[in-house]
């Protein structure tokens, strides 16, 4: 019987898991197609919604010879470039952006995210503060009422590594909950990020706090690089339903 439980629940899972990934293609699809146009400057964000972002573009550029150049947030997004023969600049030349299209680990109703969960948050934020726009790209999970409703793995704080302990321990201090030290899997040693720094995961915060003024506060602690707190960046969120539409926000 344990057998039989086990292969439901494992055929119900991978129903679920192939809902969520069409889900991320169809918002990916979609944005891309409303967003990007030929001669556009193009920040390139992380994670696995962005894969489906860069393939749409890749496959505009074959067909519609859209001219673009694409500045990547992580060291995943320049690989998505590579591998998808799209062609690649920076900053220094380019730092002026058209659009930056990303994911994110939960949306709000007033659009703010929390980022991060893939350890790029840093270069996430500067790209898509140097973009006119930002859209995010996500599926139907990360949809919320308020900051921290979806998302359970707690803000995700970039620190400089030999000052993890003091920031853990002030963040705990004057705004409670906990801020782990994010480690590597099986316990490895900590997560280091693209930018050479280590994260904390704060969780069990207060839900209904002013994230504005939160991030500005977090960000005055010597030592902190970036949060994961994306506070009136985004000018647009698409997600994809489970029905398969696309509900944008
Ligand atoms: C990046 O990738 C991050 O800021 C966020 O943590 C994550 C979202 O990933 P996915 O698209 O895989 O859900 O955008």
């Amino acid at each position: 019987i344990n057998h039989k439980v086990g292969f439901v629940f494992q055929k119900l899972s991978f129903s679920v898991m192939s809902r969520i990934k069409e889900a991320k293609k169809s918002a990916a699809y979609l944005a891309v197609d409303k967003h990007v146009k030929s001669g556009d400057l193009v920040g390139i964000g992380s994670g696995s919604t962005v894969i489906f972002a860069v393939e749409r573009l890749a496959a505009r550029v074959k067909k519609e010879k859209l001219d673009i150049k694409c500045v990547p947030t992580s060291f995943q997004a320049r690989d998505l470039v590579i591998q998808n023969k799209l062609t690649l600049t920076n900053l220094e030349v380019c730092p002026e952006l058209d659009v930056c299209i990303d994911g994110a680990d939960e949306v709000d109703e007033n659009l703010d995210l929390i980022k991060g969960g893939g350890g790029c948050l840093l270069q996430e934020k500067i790209v898509a503060s140097c973009s006119k726009k930002l859209v995010i790209v996500a599926d139907y999970t990360k949809d919320s009422k308020r900051l921290g409703d979806q998302y359970k793995k707690g803000i995700p704080i970039e620190v400089a590594p030999m000052a993890y302990v003091p920031i853990k321990n002030r963040i705990e201090k004057i705004y409670g909950g906990n801020a782990e030290l994010r480690m590597a899997v099986a316990k490895a040693g900590p997560v280091v990020t693209d930018n050479g720094n280590f994260i904390l995961d704060w969780r069990e915060y207060k839900q209904d706090s002013d994230w504005g003024k939160i991030n500005t506060e977090l960000v005055l602690i010597p030592g902190v690089v970036e949060t994961g707190l994306f506070v009136k960046m985004a000018e647009v969120a698409y997600f994809g339903m489970e029905d398969g539409s696309v509900k944008n926000r």
